[in-house]
C-alpha cells in the first residue's frame, strides 16, 4: 500500500493555567498535527508541539507546516509506509535540519504502518520494555505557596512525586530560594529538579547550583546556553548533582559530542529534537554507551504527541530520570477520543494499534488555524 497524501494542521489549544518558562509563558499551546493517508484511505496521525514561537528553538509551527508542505510531503508520496526508515533516510538527503518537521512526517507514517500491521507502534521499535514510567510535573505558577499547595495535592493524589521547577525567568537568587522552600516543604516525599532553559551564565550557575545542591535538588537541566559545551562540562565535573542537557542535545551528532566532552552527564530525549523516533532511539543508544542518564522529555504535547513519546520511551531500557510527558494534564481540551492515563505516580503507555490514540476529527477542525 502506498502513501497518497500528507496534510498538516496548526492548532492552538487552551491550557488550564499559565505555564512560565525562561523565554515564554504558555497560555495557549500551539501544536502541529500531521495526517498521512494511503491509497485505501487508511490514516496515520502525528503531533509535535513547539514553545513560544521562535523563542524556545528554531522550529516554529508555521515553518514546520511550510517545509512539510513544500519540501517533505512530495518526497513521501508513493512510498510504502512500512519502509519508514528508508523514507526518512531519503528525506534526510534532500532536507537539512527541520527535525520537528521530520518528526511530524515520520511519526504519522509510523502510525499508519503500525495500524496496517494491527500492532502498537512500540512493536516497530523493538517492543515494549515498560508498561508505565515515572511521571514528573512542572510547577510553573511562579508563586512559592501555590507551587507547594499544588505539589502536596499531587502527592496526595499519587499523581506525581517528581516536580520540576522552571527557574530561568527573573532573579536567579530569589528563584533558588523559591526552590529550596519547596524542597523543604515536600521533604523526602518528592524529588525536586530544576530547568533553567539556558538562562544563566557560568558565574551565576556556579553560585546557584551550589545552593541548589545544598538544598537537596536532584537534577539541574540546561543551566547554560546551548553553545556553551565547555561551561556545561565544567559544571558537570564540579558538582555532584546531575547536569542535564536539553536544548543542547538534539541530533545524534550533538549527543555524541556531549558524551565525548561530558558536557552534561544526562540528557533529555524528545523525538522532535532528534528528527523522529528512529533518530531518538539512536540518541538513546549513544547515551547508553556513554553512561549518560536518560529522561523522557516533553515539549508539552497534547495526548497524541504524548502517546508518540510514550511509545518510544517504553522501548528504552534505562530511563534513569523517568519522564515528564504530562502535557495532556495541562490542556483544557483534547484532540483524541481517548485520553492518556496517569496513575500511581506513573504514565501508562497506551496500547492499541499505532500510537493507541483515536483522533477526534471535529476537535482537529475546531482548533485548526484557518489558513
Ligand atoms: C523543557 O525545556 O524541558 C518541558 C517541561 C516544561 O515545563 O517545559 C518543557 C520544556
Ligand atoms: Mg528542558
Amino acid at each position: 500500500m502506498k502513501i497518497k497524501s500528507f496534510d498538516v494542521y496548526i492548532l492552538d489549544l487552551p491550557t488550564i493555567r499559565p505555564h512560565q518558562l525562561a523565554m515564554h509563558t504558555i497560555v495557549s499551546q500551539t501544536i502541529v498535527v500531521g495526517c498521512v493517508t494511503d491509497e485505501e484511505g487508511n490514516e496515520g496521525w502525528s503531533e509535535v508541539a513547539t514553545i513560544g514561537g521562535a523563542s524556545y528553538g528554531e522550529s516554529t509551527p508555521e515553518a514546520i507546516k511550510a517545509n512539510i508542505d513544500t519540501y517533505i510531503a512530495p518526497l513521501v508520496i508513493g512510498k510504502d509506509p512500512i519502509h519508514f526508515d528508508k523514507i526518512m533516510y531519503e528525506v534526510s538527503k534532500q532536507v537539512r535540519g527541520n527535525n520537528f518537521a521530520k518528526t511530524v512526517v515520520e511519526a504519522a507514517i509510523v502510525d499508519l504502518a503500525a495500524r496496517s500491521k494491527g500492532v502498537p507502534a512500540y512493536e516497530l521499535f523493538g517492543g515494549q520494555i515498560h508498561t508505565s514510567l515515572p511521571i514528573a510535573w512542572t510547577l510553573a505558577s511562579g508563586k512559592t505557596e501555590t507551587d507547594i499547595e499544588e505539589a502536596k495535592e499531587f502527592l496526595h493524589q499519587k499523581r506525581h512525586n517528581i516536580f520540576k521547577l522552571k527557574i530561568g525567568k527573573g532573579d536567579p537568587f530569589k528563584n533558588v530560594e523559591h526552590v529550596r522552600k519547596i524542597k523543604e516543604a515536600v521533604g523526602d516525599q518528592a524529588r525536586i529538579t530544576v530547568d533553567v532553559n539556558q538562562a544563566w551564565d557560568e558565574d551565576t550557575a556556579n553560585y546557584c547550583i551550589a545552593a541548589l545542591e545544598d538544598g537537596g535538588v536532584s537534577m539541574v537541566e540546561q543551566p547554560l546556553p546551548t553553545w556553551n559545551y565547555e561551561g556545561m562540562a565544567r559544571l558537570t565535573s564540579r558538582f555532584k548533582v546531575p547536569i542535564m542537557a536539553d536544548e543542547a542535545a538534539n541530533s545524534v551528532q550533538e549527543v555524541f559530542q556531549i558524551a565525548k566532552h561530558r558536557a552534561g552527564n544526562s540528557i533529555a530525549l524528545k523525538p522532535c529534537k532528534a528528527g523522529g523516533l528512529t533518530q531518538t532511539k539512536k540518541v538513546a543508544s549513544i547515551a547508553e554507551a556513554a553512561g549518560l542518564g536518560l529522561y523522557g522529555g516533553t515539549m508539552i504535547e497534547s495526548s497524541l504527541g504524548t502517546a508518540i513519546c510514550a511509545h518510544l520511551y517504553a522501548t528504552i531500557p534505562e530511563m534513569k530520570f523517568g519522564t515528564e510527558i504530562f502535557g495532556p494534564l495541562l490542556f483544557k481540551d483534547n484532540i483524541t477520543v481517548n485520553e492518556m492515563q496517569y496513575e500511581n505516580f506513573e504514565v501508562v503507555i497506551p496500547n492499541g494499534p499505532g500510537f493507541g490514540m483515536e483522533i477526534d476529527r471535529e476537535k482537529v477542525k475546531h482548533y485548526a488555524r484557518k489558513l
